[in-house]
């Protein structure tokens, strides 16, 4: 523990406002019109953000799926709040392999629970 606090007060020390561990940093994947669903890095929406655009899922039985995040994404996703429209499911492997989470549309997740830093591709559905 001792040893631990050390190592924390010495980041610290060398830590200096404006680095990307003091400003949370956003980017965007996905095409479309607006942006369906956001991703955070920890849970309770904090830290850095992706925004996922997409088009919006009414009217449309299609999937829009997203089978790579971008660099430093990969098993990252910690809390998602997902839009009106479309819902998000989210995938274990790229390309939409391993196990999965249903997100349903129109919800706040704070804690993805079992799928905490797990997510490496997803899918916008309609239901
Ligand atoms: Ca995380």
């Amino acid at each position: 523990m001792a040893l631990t606090g050390a190592a924390m007060a010495m980041t610290l020390t060398f830590t200096t406002p404006g680095t990307a561990e003091a400003t949370p940093q956003t980017m965007s994947i996905g095409s479309g019109a607006e942006v369906v669903a956001i991703a955070y890095e920890h849970t309770l929406f904090q830290g850095d953000a992706l925004y996922i655009y997409g088009d919006d899922c009414r009217g449309s039985s299609w999937e829009q799926p997203l089978d790579w995040f971008p660099d430093g994404w990969n098993d990252r996703i910690s809390s998602v709040t997902v839009r009106r429209w479309c819902s998000v499911v989210l995938y274990e492997h790229g390309s939409r392999g391993g196990l999965s989470m249903h997100l349903g549309r129109n919800g706040d997740y704070t804690n993805l629970h079992w799928f905490n830093d797990l997510a490496s591709s997803l899918n916008l559905v309609q239901h």
